[in-house]
């Protein structure tokens, strides 16, 4: 039997030997699906469609390659990451081999498969990349009973657009074979660089694991003033600060940036180990399901919360006592105080944008904006079409009523940065959440707002519900009416079906739900997700805009009522 060194050196010499001798590439012939067309963010779907419905994954990884052309794949790099869920490393392992197969010429991912959302998107512009693939749901749950995803983004960092998922989804329905490479195998957990010989035409296939956290913290730091935000987090006078990683991605770059970094103690940080099932929680960072970190920031201890979703590109804030602050609120209000973030001192402000259904709050600030010449843009839901904006210098700054905020730095949403802009304005205001939140409604008015969500809806119901509706508040009739809800009057002043048009490629979205907009600004909108996994969901969003500030400490839930006497 082999000593202990000689077991080393023979492992070592059996590894060198599968790494330099040919890998083989197997055409493997398959059957396509009618149900792979990426929603608002990608492929989600319950994972064990993905475990168990045969090459599922392996079709749509394929759909994903072809849609790149072979002289762009070759010697290109990629980007892989995963949000840490059950079926991630399987789907790694699958995609690895795939992209040696189809003439990749470099994958880059992250230790262990873990990479969030925004920093697959840092990681991408760093180096240049080609694109990128993210495995996650977002705020799904996981686990096999849970949901899976698959994201595709582009060379600018961001989710692909529609051109390009049409493309994929085109392919998806009539693919008959994939390439795969059944033999080579990786290890995730080794930082630094393999290399594999191909059996085909192709050049070596290399793939280099990196440090999950690195490059996206050096980002930050050109971002934000690192000293001003430690002397917040550290000292007599500290500002407690509670983060909830929620069992997601998060976890890693929580404990980094937030605590080794900036200073806040090590127990300021909970749930930071990314788990394959999210301890069989939602990684859903909202008033619902992070219930643990709204009871902690009860409690009165802690000045700032926040909790992030799987993919880390979600995050909620909340202030002393579990102060809500509104994901639309939060995007006004970094808006109006972007003279305290370094990242905008520096690069300057040249647009804010916002999806359709996320309160008009920001353009309520955008006064501000206003005498500043900055213009506010509406766009369809989806983070892809502010991508468009971002890369042709018109936007810096947008986010969406669906707890996401970002700016120019990626092209993603970012969870952290949005923490970070926060405590940027809280350092150089020296204010508390709440202050800062009130004077903000004292000085622009405020936007209640709330969203109701109708999930697992029968596809057909929620499609002719639709119709339906847009047939009924389209009529002439409805136009000019009025309710009276409380002591308030809503007349309507416009009814539509929302339709975008990009202003730098002329492109044009339609059908992005349907608008009341009432003569003081107040909205009610209806619009189909998509991001569901199973049957349709119905999402209504309302926006009542109150400017007098004695009016200002009503419950949000105050719309839901509105609402009920509505219909
Ligand atoms: C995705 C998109 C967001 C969108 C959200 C909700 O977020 O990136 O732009 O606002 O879905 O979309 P829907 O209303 O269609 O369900 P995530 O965090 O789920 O990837």
């Amino acid at each position: 039997s082999l000593s202990f060194e000689e077991k080393i050196q023979w492992s070592l010499r059996r590894e060198q030997a599968m790494e330099v001798s040919p890998i083989p590439v197997v055409t493997v012939q398959t059957a396509p699906y009618d149900d792979q067309r990426p929603g608002t963010s990608g492929l989600r779907k319950k994972t064990f469609v993905f475990e168990s419905k045969k090459n599922y994954l392996q079709n749509f990884i394929q759909s994903v390659l072809s849609s790149i052309d072979l002289r762009d794949r070759q010697g290109c790099t990629m980007v892989v990451g995963s949000d840490g869920r059950y079926f991630s490393r399987t789907a790694i392992e699958v995609i690895v081999q795939m992209a040696a197969a189809n003439g990749i010429g470099r994958l880059v991912i992250g230790q262990n498969g873990i990479l969030s959302t925004p920093a697959v998107s840092c990681v991408i512009r760093r180096i240049k990349a080609i694109g990128g693939i993210v495995l996650t749901a977002s705020h799904n749950p996981g686990g096999p009973g849970g949901d899976f995803g698959i994201k595709f983004n582009v060379a600018n960092g961001g989710p692909a657009p529609d051109t390009v998922t049409d493309k994929i989804y085109q392919i998806s329905k009539t693919i008959e074979e994939y390439a795969i490479c059944p033999d080579l195998r990786i290890d995730l957990s080794r930082l630094g660089r393999q290399e594999f010989d191909m059996e085909n035409k192709f050049k070596p296939f290399r793939v280099e694991i990196i440090d999950s956290v690195d490059v996206y913290l050096n980002m930050l730091r050109n971002l934000f003033d690192f000293n001003a935000i430690k002397g917040l987090l550290t000292g007599a006078h500290q500002l407690k600060i509670r983060i909830d990683a929620m069992n997601g991605v998060m976890g890693p770059y929580v404990r980094r940036i937030l605590c080794d970094e900036l200073g806040a103690p090590a127990n300021s940080a909970v749930n930071c180990v990314p788990l394959e099932d999210f301890g069989g929680q939602h990684p859903d960072p909202n008033l619902t399901y992070a219930t643990s970190l709204l009871e902690a920031m009860k409690g009165g201890e802690h000045g700032f919360g926040a909790a992030f979703d799987g993919d880390g590109d979600r995050y909620m804030i909340l202030g002393q006592n579990a102060f809500f602050v509104n994901p639309s609120d939060s995007l006004a209000i970094i808006a109006a105080n972007v003279s305290y973030i370094p990242q905008f001192q520096q690069t300057g402000v040249h647009g804010f944008a916002r999806s359709m259904p996320t309160s008009t709050a920001l353009d309520s600030s955008g006064r501000v904006a206003k005498a500043m010449k900055i213009p506010v843009y509406e766009t369809p839901t989806g983070w892809k079409f502010f991508g468009n904006l971002m890369d042709s210098g018109r936007c810096s700054l947008c986010g969406e009523e669906s707890f996401g905020t970002g700016s120019d730095h990626i092209r993603e949403k970012d969870g952290l940065w949005a923490v970070l802009a926060w405590l940027s304005i809280i350092a150089a205001r020296k204010q508390s959440v709440e202050e800062i939140v009130k004077d903000h409604w004292a000085r622009f008015g405020r936007h209640y707002y709330c969203r109701f969500d109708y999930e697992e809806v029968d596809p057909r119901a929620a499609f002719f519900l639709m119709r339906d509706l847009e047939a009924l508040i389209t009529e002439k009739s409805f136009s000019s009416q009025q309710f009276a809800v409380g002591n308030n009057v809503y007349t309507v002043e416009k009814v539509d079906s929302f339709e975008y048009t990009d202003p730098v490629d002329g492109s044009v979205t339609k059908r992005q739900g349907l608008r009341i907009i009432f003569a003081d600004n107040s909205r009610i909108i209806f619009r189909l997700s998509g991001t569901g996994s199973t049957g349709s969901t119905i999402r209504i969003y309302a926006e009542s805009y109150e400017r007098d500030p004695s009016k200002h400490t009503k419950e949000p839930q105050v719309i839901h009522n509105y609402l009920n006497d509505f219909f």
